[in-house]
């Protein structure tokens, strides 16, 4: 058989989610070549293409689109709108770091875009899907071994915060959360109460730091998120779900009064890390690996890649908690919006494939 042609990635933004994901694509994803590092700072593109055969750092970023098969955005936040609109209108796929954009209106212009295409091509990096551990909780809630999802749980921490606002930290650190619980419950989240409470002496003046949230969903699942960014000791996520008959968690808890589901037993990852990059690794190998496999062959495409919708609908929630933590009341999500732009299509024209864990390499 021919081998198949490996894809051309072009990565726009050479910081430290570039440099991360330039070495997984290099080192543990296979075909897959990287074409370019775009960056205004040429020598910071030029550093991390330099041990990579056959990339050219670069400042330009249209002949890159030209000749490459895919991007990768890891630009700063507030380049995500324009660079995303400049890969679309060069008909590429693009997988963006979160968010998708900014603000609302941007989110909701790249939502027009995207529908306006032929097929989606806007992917965004809520690798936590692919974080085996997360798939595990997942497959035992749809599997039902246990009954209906009730309540989940989660805890996340980082050593310290490279963000200096509660708004801020709320679009960078919760939003992960956000999306968790929606990919989850298989629902939308209709409603976040923030709470600030007691503030720690470790946060920079500005930010209400821990935070609380307790969400909830369409159906009335209660997701309820504890966020501390400076926590100090290291980064650490948790997550329990509570269902009908059982509860699990990512640290490989589990508990049911109907004897082990196919998925009782969840992988375990390590549980404090120097940063998000070790913690999810695999994540983003897997994810990185289903997004090249996803522009090789467009038929293959993962539901499990996050929609440029879902990065809408996280943004949402974390503006509803921003006006909450503002508020002090719960503030309800409007995804009304979307309504308009979106057909049916728009959000559902992917095709799902098998599981990545499982799925020949
Ligand atoms: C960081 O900005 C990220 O995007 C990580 O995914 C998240 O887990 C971390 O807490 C953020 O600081």
């Amino acid at each position: 058989m021919a081998k198949q042609r490996d894809a051309r990635i072009a990565i726009v933004g050479a910081g430290l989610m570039g440099s991360t994901h330039a070495s997984t694509l290099t080192f543990s994803t296979k075909n897959v070549v990287i074409s370019h590092i775009v960056d205004n700072d040429l020598a910071r593109a030029a550093d991390v293409a330099e041990p990579i055969e056959g990339a050219v750092a670069t400042r330009a970023l249209q002949p890159a689109l030209e000749d490459c098969d895919g991007v990768i955005i890891t630009a700063p936040d507030e380049y995500h709108r324009e660079l995303i609109e400049q890969a679309l209108a060069a008909g590429k796929p693009v997988l963006c770091e979160k968010p998708l954009a900014t603000t609302l209106e941007d989110c909701l212009e790249l939502l027009k875009a995207e529908s306006e295409l032929s097929r989606p091509l806007i992917s965004l990096g809520f690798m936590r899907r692919f974080d085996p551990g997360y798939r595990a909780l997942r497959r035992l809630i749809t599997e039902g071994n246990d009954g209906a999802l009730l309540m989940s749980h989660s805890v996340h921490r980082n050593p310290s915060s490279a963000e200096g606002t509660t708004a801020a930290a709320i679009q960078s650190l919760p939003i992960h959360e956000f999306d968790m619980l929606h990919w989850l419950s298989a629902e939308q989240i209709v409603s976040v109460a923030a709470f600030a409470g007691k503030r720690s002496s470790n946060a920079a003046r500005g930010l209400h730091d821990p935070m609380l949230f307790v969400c909830t969903t369409t159906s009335g699942v209660i997701g309820h998120i504890q966020m501390y960014s400076n926590a100090r000791y290291g980064y650490e996520v948790r997550c329990e779900v509570l269902c009908e008959d059982g509860a699990a968690d990512l640290d490989g808890m589990y508990r049911s009064a109907n004897g082990l589901g196919n998925s009782a037993v969840a992988a375990i990852e390590p549980g404090v890390c120097r940063d998000w990059r070790d913690r999810f690794a695999n994540a983003y190998r897997l994810e990185l690996q289903t997004w090249v496999n996803s522009v090789i062959n467009p038929l293959e495409a993962s539901i499990d890649l996050a929609t440029a919708y879902d990065g809408y609908a996280a943004f949402v929630t974390a503006q509803a908690a921003i006006k909450s933590i503002e508020s002090g009341e719960p503030v309800a999500t409007n995804l009304a919006e979307s309504r308009a732009i979106l057909s049916p299509a728009g959000i559902s024209s992917r095709i799902p494939s098998s599981d990545p864990e499982t799925s020949k390499r």
